[in-house]
């Protein structure tokens, strides 16, 4: 075992999302969000649970700053809610809302914390998605009208930028799989989805750098790195499929590669192309390749592809049977290790920040108020030396944010899942540091080590 030491200014934060935790739905002038509209119609959330109160974040922001004080925290990302700044998506600016984030970084900088603002973290405007959502393409200029309005109102305090989280779930989650608002199952519309969601990003870029010159803008992705469950044809077969679908959809495009051919080519061949790529219009591709000065990679997990239906397949020998969390997601460090090492080598970015990783395991206060989350800990600590391993292989990561800062409504499993460094009691809205935060603090602090083998 040995003592890693990450880079002097390497920055340790932890990362949250509006609708996940701020609550006040309809205060102050806020507009009806896709997710207000989707929590509140039955059968679509677990439980029938909101982010109507949520973590009460709106009203309890000095409290949070104070705890993420006590933790020692460089870095703080946290998204804008669209609809509390635009109630209609574009238009009218509602000045109360711009004023609750400008309050946030304001306080997040006397207390020393960088703020990491992510502009779209799934709470579209509803008004927006009554005029078609994502898959029309007048959602991306409006998106682009509103980071402008963003830019303008925070970007002399706040240097560091991204336009969107996890475009995967915004589109395929949301348009195709159904499984989050708007709640569509709809191939074409999805994919089309995918693409204004990237056209969004990249008009966003140079918007965002004119009224905040000196800052730094990215995107963040979701990955979830492919592993064939055998040698056969058919399971790599699948693998290239799950990669093309999940991975490389977003992150080529966004590198200049454009949409990759063998995944445009199976979506043809599908039906879920049935105009082709109609929607790419001339210069759509190279406004999605602006540079940008950093890639977001959120890592949790990894996928064993399996071609369940082929004749010839081989025995399995990769076998899905490490430790699973709480989501059912297997606990798998080297993944991100690996996918540190593809991004750079393979894509480049100029830097990367980690800008999620995390872990949901429930465990919750014993009787005398102490939270034993010693599997987050193992979790963490494995997958900080995972991302150590790729630093010494020359990758340039600069920073790591722990998802989550607290428990939250975690989208369509409601309060089901924990992922929180803090404990939440959602009766009493009690904050509680579970011993992963304590040692998070530590961490920090270098008073603590991580270990690598
Ligand atoms: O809670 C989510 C977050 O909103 C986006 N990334 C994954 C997290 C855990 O599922």
């Amino acid at each position: 075992m040995s003592q890693l030491t990450f880079p002097a200014n390497f920055l340790w934060g932890t990362a949250t999302a509006s609708y996940q935790i701020e609550g006040a739905w309809n205060e102050d002038g806020k507009g009806e969000s896709i997710w207000d509209r989707f929590s509140h119609t039955p059968g679509k959330v677990l439980n029938g649970d909101t982010g109507d109160v949520a973590c009460d974040h709106y009203h309890r922001w000095p409290q949070d700053i104070a705890l993420m004080q006590e933790l020692g925290l460089q870095a703080y990302r946290f998204s804008i809610s669209w609809p509390r700044v635009q109630p209609q998506g574009r238009g009218r600016v509602n000045q109360p809302g711009l004023d609750f984030y400008s309050r946030l970084v304001d306080s997040l900088l006397a207390a020393n914390i960088t703020p990491f603002v992510t502009l779209y973290h799934w709470d579209l405007p509803q008004a927006l998605q009554d005029e078609g959502g994502w898959p029309a393409r007048a959602t991306a200029e409006a998106f682009a009208e509103y980071a402008g309005v963003m830019a303008q109102a925070l970007g002399d305090r706040v240097k560091h930028w991204i336009t969107h989280n996890e475009p995967w779930c915004a589109s395929l989650l949301s348009y195709q799989i159904g499984e989050h608002a708007p709640g569509w199952q709809d191939w074409p519309a999805a994919l089309a989805a995918a693409h204004h969601l990237l056209l969004s990003h990249g008009w966003a870029v140079p918007v965002i750098r004119q009224h905040s010159p000196a800052a730094e803008v990215g995107i963040t992705l979701n990955f979830t790195p492919a592993y064939p469950a055998s040698s056969s044809q058919a399971d790599l077969t699948a693998t290239r499929q799950f990669d093309g679908y999940f991975n490389r959809w977003f992150v080529d495009p966004l590198y200049g590669r454009h949409y990759p051919a063998d995944m445009v080519a199976d979506y043809q061949k599908a039906g879920y192309l049935p105009q082709g790529l109609n929607f790419v219009c001339s210069g759509d591709m190279d406004v999605i390749a602006a540079p940008t000065d950093f890639l977001g990679v959120n890592y949790y997990t990894r996928t064993v592809c399996r071609d369940e239906q082929a004749e010839d397949n081989l025995p399995a020998t990769l076998m899905a049977d490490l430790p699973r969390t709480e989501m059912d997601w297997e606990v798998f460090p080297q993944g991100l290790y690996e996918l540190l090492n593809r991004l750079h080598f393979h894509y480049g970015p100029r830097k990367m920040y980690v800008t999620e990783n995390g872990v949901s395991y429930s465990d919750g206060p014993d009787g005398a108020g102490r939270v034993a989350d010693e599997r987050r800990v193992a979790y963490l600590q494995a997958h900080f030396a995972a991302a150590h391993r790729a630093v010494q292989n020359g990758v340039p990561l600069a920073g790591y944010f722990v998802w989550s800062l607290m428990d939250n409504f975690e989208w369509a499993k409601g309060y089901s899942q924990r992922f929180g460094l803090v404990h939440v009691d959602y009766q009493t809205q009690t904050r509680t540091l579970k011993d992963s935060a304590l040692w998070y603090r530590d961490v920090i602090r270098g008073s603590v080590n991580i270990w690598g083998a």
